[in-house]
């Protein structure tokens, strides 16, 4: 018996040390790139910074994959190598030409600044935006960099994200591979603004963006206000109106101008958005996206579709149980939040789906067949992934009414719900007292904490007693009344769970996963905006009025013995600002007497339209 444990032990060591020999023989950089940094001019003479980590190995020839970004390319100095290069370590480790450039007006790279430059679709002279500075980064790529294939792709996460779609406008022939993931579409509908409501819980992040900078550095020359507090909720409560902000941040931070000066979808934000320019794109895209990514999802999701729509190129979609950028990490169990997903799930896609996409379009066949699906959606309700043939899937349109007794019905009725929304008590959007650069885990958060409140309406099935797949686009059709003149209208899709359910490792202690009310998809519309992003509008104090709001899409199983549920209120605090609930030209500008507390009704014709689809 002994030899036999023995046997064991020895078998244990040696799968240990192996496992140690592989950890302390892990890649480095270094010893198999090297690493020149060189200016790249553009065609209006603005000099661009530029890494390029190059293969030592060159008896080959390699594909030049690239990264542009507002975050640096650092670690300046061609001795100082990053530990991880590429969009993940196994394309590093097989070997390709990666690049990572400062854009225009950030850090090592010349010019000015320009927040979500808009793409200009007629340039003439030496007009330039970022679609050119890739044109022209390419084009001097791929004539000084030895050993390129000729092939070059494009990747990003979030604001590099945006620019990798930028990269696919009046495209460089060389570019054959984009993958923008979470790429910011539209600030107005990404990041800072859900639907006109301004995310309060950015108000950090104005920062980054909002300083220009001397010259070229390697120094940040901002820095991020702090709040001197974890109690987020209670800070901007007792700061008020947004105009109390002010004091926070210097004079010449211009998106925070620029943010005050333009609370309507006007020229200065629809000419930013990128969605609008994508037509007739020629290179491969993979669209690569979390499905509780609280930064950017309207930007994944609509560029896939408006590709999809207005293309005919290879274009595909990766959406996974992840929060923003959790697909570029290998973190071994994935959760967002309190909830447990599964193992190994971003190591999975970066070696079977990411390197597969690059590796075909890049090195490959390039054609249609890559072995990769339409579209990788993870089920987030089944924890599984599921592949579709198109996105938004067919399937068949379930609409539930927000009906009495707190009930979802399959008719509307003549109910009617009334609540006091009191802007000295508005809802948080989470339960913990946590300060935030930008929001993240609520996106699964439980909402227990909100549906016992007065002013959250709640609205749910019974215990499902079969599973139910909801697949696709969801939209909320609210009909409300107002004893005001504005109002914000929020509408979350909640999974309840089991009375008696398994808590995770992420479980927070003071909760437990027994009835647990998971947040699944949430959205705000400001109600001013209801008919027009760009031109708003009053309510006319308690006429009913319909309010129709876009979620985004799920992909998600109610399983048996689950429930659907769905809250609406009207203050989310403070992930959004405060609504004054009176009516006045700009909310930046609201004062201390515009915020007045209303009451407001939700009638029982209002309702919500999902897709079904049988599995
Ligand atoms: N979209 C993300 C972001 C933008 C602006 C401020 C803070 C975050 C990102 O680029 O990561």
């Amino acid at each position: 018996m002994n030899l036999l444990r023995n046997f064991f032990i020895v078998l244990f060591i040696n799968g240990l040390s192996l496992q140690l020999v592989a950890q302390t023989e892990e890649f480095k950089v270094k010893e198999h790139y090297n690493k020149t940094e060189v200016t790249i001019p553009m065609r209006d003479g603005v000099n661009l910074h530029t890494t390029i980590y190059s293969p030592k190995d060159t008896s080959k020839d390699y594909p030049i994959l690239m990264q542009r970004t507002p975050y640096s390319s650092r670690p300046y100095g061609e001795d100082q190598f990053r530990s991880l290069i590429g969009p993940n370590k196994f394309l590093m480790e097989e070997g390709n030409i990666i690049v990572y450039q400062d854009v225009r007006g950030r850090w090592m790279s010349e010019g000015k600044y320009d927040n979500m430059r808009a793409y200009i679709p007629e340039k003439t002279g030496n007009q330039t935006d970022e679609s050119s500075d890739t044109y022209d980064t390419i084009e001097w790529l791929i004539n000084n960099i030895e050993n390129n294939n000729g092939r070059v792709g494009t990747w990003g996460i979030s604001y590099p994200g945006h620019y990798a779609i930028a990269s696919l406008l009046d495209a460089h022939p060389a570019l054959k591979a984009a993958s923008p993931q979470a790429g910011i579409g539209d600030f107005y509908f990404d990041d800072f603004h859900h639907n006109g409501a301004y995310l309060l819980s950015y108000w950090r992040a104005t920062a980054l963006f909002g300083y220009q900078k001397d010259g070229p550095t390697d120094e940040a020359w901002y820095e991020l206000p702090g709040l001197g507090t974890q109690d987020q909720y209670q800070f901007f409560l007792d700061v008020g109106p947004l105009s109390n902000l002010d004091e926070y941040y210097r004079e010449d931070n211009e998106f925070w101008q620029q943010l005050k000066e333009h609370p309507n979808y006007d020229e200065f934000w629809q000419s930013r958005g990128i969605i609008q320019h994508l037509e007739d794109i020629e290179p491969a895209v993979m669209v690569v996206g979390g499905l509780f990514d609280a930064e950017d999802l309207y930007g994944p999701f609509e560029t896939y579709k408006n590709i999809e729509k207005r293309s005919d190129n290879y274009n595909t979609m990766v959406m996974g149980p992840w929060s923003h950028g959790d697909w570029a990490r290998l973190t071994e169990r994935q959760a967002v939040g309190n909830v447990y997903f599964g193992d190994n799930i971003s190591k999975d896609y970066q070696q079977n789906i990411e390197t597969k996409f690059f590796n075909h379009f890049l090195k490959g066949e390039a054609n249609d067949n890559s072995g990769l699906p339409e579209a990788y959606l993870y089920d987030t309700g089944d924890r599984e992934w599921n592949t579709y043939d198109q996105w938004p899937p067919k399937g068949e349109e379930k609409v539930f009414f927000l009906g009495d007794d707190q009930k979802l019905t399959n008719e509307a009725s003549e109910t009617e719900k009334s609540f006091v929304s009191d802007v000295k008590k508005p809802v948080p959007y989470n339960d913990e007292i946590k300060a935030v650069f930008t929001p993240r885990e609520y996106m699964t958060g439980d909402q227990r904490f909100a549906a016992r409140r007065p002013d959250v309406l709640i609205f749910e099935t019974e215990r499902l007693e079969e599973d139910m797949k909801l697949a696709g686009e969801i939209e909320a059709i609210l009909q409300v009344a107002t004893t005001g003149t504005d109002a914000d209208w929020v509408v979350k899709v909640i999974d309840v769970y089991p009375m008696d359910s398994e808590n995770y490792e992420e479980t927070m202690p003071h909760l437990n996963m027994d009835n647990y009310h998971m947040m699944v998809r949430s959205e705000v519309m400001r109600g001013r905006f209801r008919n027009s992003f760009e031109n708003p509008e009053p309510f006319t104090p308690n006429q009913k009025t319909e309010v129709a709001i876009k979620l985004q899409d799920i992909n998600h199983t109610f399983k048996k013995g689950h429930k659907l549920q769905i809250q609406v209120q009207s203050t989310w605090f403070p992930l959004i600002d405060l609504n004054p609930q009176t009516f006045v030209p700009n909310i930046f500008e609201a004062s201390e007497e515009d915020f007045k507390t209303q009451t407001h009704t939700v009638y029982g014709d209002s309702r919500i339209k999902f897709t079904e689809v049988k599995n």
